[in-house]
């Protein structure tokens, strides 16, 4: 091993957390991180040390989630209100500290309320001390995609999807599109010297799917979420709510044939961010939404078309062919469209290092959302909406120590002060079944044994597509209702994700190994969703929780008030 793989430094930073009204005519003030929309990078080596001081000036609570971060040792430090911290107090401040792993593109975000879909994100890029694929790009750039509504999530939009007003269930349709904080055509992107450019695309949307392409260029897939993977080369790809995609381009590869040869040379291309409008819940051409505001100067009816600009060169032009063409070139040299949102075909780079273990466990969770009986959207795992605000009826289990949502205990201070009082059954072998099946209070909490494989298959049972992350963990994709073959097919080296999209009225199987003691969420990623309650923890170790010597820091406990 060099000296450079062995060394591991600090990477400090602070992040202030206030309120910011990013665009000149724009009334709704977003939550920003040091005053800008999306927040500053953060950028370590693997196995760095990253310490974090963040204060919070605004006039309500925050706390901040590093997605993708496994957080082994140090499950305080992953940032979820409630679960795993009491919320950092307006005018008050936190240190969060963890380890730079696993490496690969991550990001951070709000995980108080609403403060995600509010603009509280930013980047986190963790670097490999040896990077597969390196040698085939010259720089990167990375691309921050996200929803922007003209109005509050927290006071306006959410308080509505979650009222008798919305009887629907309609998730409020966003306003527009925005990547790294700017509207369609106005963020240019500079190739300047290089050829060769990643791209690392974060998709922080509340809400939207994307299907992402430049004009002329085919990309050659190199990461999925934080995975490298063999290149894979396709014209076009989707990427769902909270997954993060690396490809490069090489501009030798570039095919300008889409358009008329006296407009060629081409100076620049578009990048096309397509947001999948089937998903949106009503026909955005004409949708006025009951809350919408008038004063706000954005675009009434949503463009599900974004487009960046990609200069070659260092000059900023705008392309001079029509948004129309497609680059029916690409579809000439018969590169596939790819379908499959989780692109399951894509191979991991280090197989060996991918080997799957063989499940111990198993758990299946049905996906559902609609009205209760106060006409109130909810989204269910197994019939169970989670959140303090819910009221699960559980029936006849007979525990009385269940785990409740607090603001003053946390999950994570629940299951360490106590650990065998937490009344979740052991997990129960059924006669149909041949490996032990994962168990709930009925609450939403699941007790996992430390070092269980859990096979957990999802069953969507609605209409749209639904972005599955895990806390703490990645997991191995085995197959989807997309991509059934992918099972036998790839049976030594699953992808390893994680976010998983659950096809609409589809399935999805994948498995983790828990070898992470502590409470971690299994939740959809569209901030909608998550409000109406289509989350779970796992309750994962809670004697090896204890063993490790796992203590409250009194910084975290003075929140708990
Ligand atoms: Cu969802």
């Amino acid at each position: 091993m060099s000296a450079m793989a062995t060394q591991q430094a600090i990477v400090s930073k602070t992040l202030t957390v206030g309120t910011l009204f990013p665009y000149i005519a724009s009334t709704k003030p977003i939550v920003a991180v040091n005053y800008d929309f999306p927040g500053p990078l953060i950028e370590a080596y693997e196995n760095d040390t990253i310490i974090v001081r963040v204060i919070n000036n605004l006039a309500q609570p925050t706390t901040i989630h590093w997605h993708g971060m496994f957080q082994i040792g140090t499950p305080n430090m992953d940032g979820v209100v409630d679960v795993t911290q009491c919320a950092i107090p307006s005018f008050s401040e936190m240190t969060y500290k963890f380890k730079a792993q696993p490496a690969g593109t991550a990001f951070y975000h709000g995980h108080y309320l609403d403060q995600y879909a509010d603009g509280l994100i930013g980047p986190l890029i963790i670097r490999r001390k040896v990077e597969p694929n390196r040698q085939l790009y010259d720089t990167e750039r990375i691309l921050m995609v996200s929803d922007w509504y003209n109005d509050v999530a927290r006071t306006k939009l959410s308080p509505w999807y979650l009222s008798a007003n919305n009887p629907d269930g309609n998730e409020p349709v966003p306003d527009a599109i925005v990547v790294n904080g700017k509207f369609s055509k106005s963020l240019f992107v500079t190739t300047s010297n290089a050829t060769r450019i990643r791209f690392r695309i974060i998709n922080a949307a509340a809400f939207s799917m994307f299907t992402v392409s430049i004009d002329g260029l085919p990309l050659h897939i190199i990461e999925l979420d934080q995975t490298a993977v063999v290149p894979y080369t396709v014209s076009s790809f989707s990427i769902n709510v909270a997954q993060r995609v690396s490809f490069y381009v090489n501009l030798k590869e570039f095919n300008g044939t889409f358009v008329p040869r006296h407009m060629r040379p081409i100076k620049s291309v578009y990048i096309r961010f397509k947001a999948d409008a089937e998903m949106y819940p009503v026909d955005i051409k004409s949708y006025i939404a009951p809350y919408a505001t008038w004063h706000v100067p954005y675009p009434i009816f949503l463009n599900p078309l974004y487009l960046a600009i990609l200069s070659f060169g260092s000059q900023h032009s705008l392309p001079k062919y029509s948004v129309d063409r497609t680059s029916s070139s690409l579809s000439s040299q018969a590169l596939p469209t790819q379908k499959d949102t989780n692109m399951l075909s894509a191979r991991p780079f280090s197989q060996v290092n991918n080997r799957v273990p063989n499940a111990t466990h198993r758990l299946e969770l049905v996906i559902a959302i609609f009205p209760d009986s106060l006409n109130i959207t909810r989204g269910y795992l197994n019939n169970v909406t989670y959140g303090s605000n819910s009221n699960n009826i559980i029936n006849g289990s007979g525990l009385t120590h269940s785990m409740v949502l607090s603001k003053t205990t946390p999950l994570l201070y629940q299951m360490a002060t106590n650990p065998r009082a937490i009344a979740i059954p052991s997990p129960v072998r059924k006669n149909n079944s041949s490996l032990p099946i994962i168990q709930s209070d009925g609450n939403g909490h699941y007790l996992v044994p430390y070092q269980a494989v859990v096979d957990i298959l999802l069953v969507n049972q609605d209409d749209g597509e639904h972005p599955f992350h895990l806390h703490g963990h990645n997991f191995w994709i085995i197959a989807t209702s997309d991509y059934p073959q992918a099972e036998q097919l790839y049976s030594t080296a699953y992808l390893q994700r994680d976010v998983v999209s659950v096809p609409a009225s589809g399935w999805a199987k994948v498995r983790f190994l828990a070898n992470n003691p502590g409470v971690w969420l299994l939740h959809c990623h569209i901030e909608w969703h998550m409000d109406a309650g289509l989350t779970l923890a796992f309750i994962v170790g809670p004697e090896q929780l204890v063993a490790q010597g796992y203590n409250v820091t009194a910084n975290q406990q003075s929140f708990c008030k």
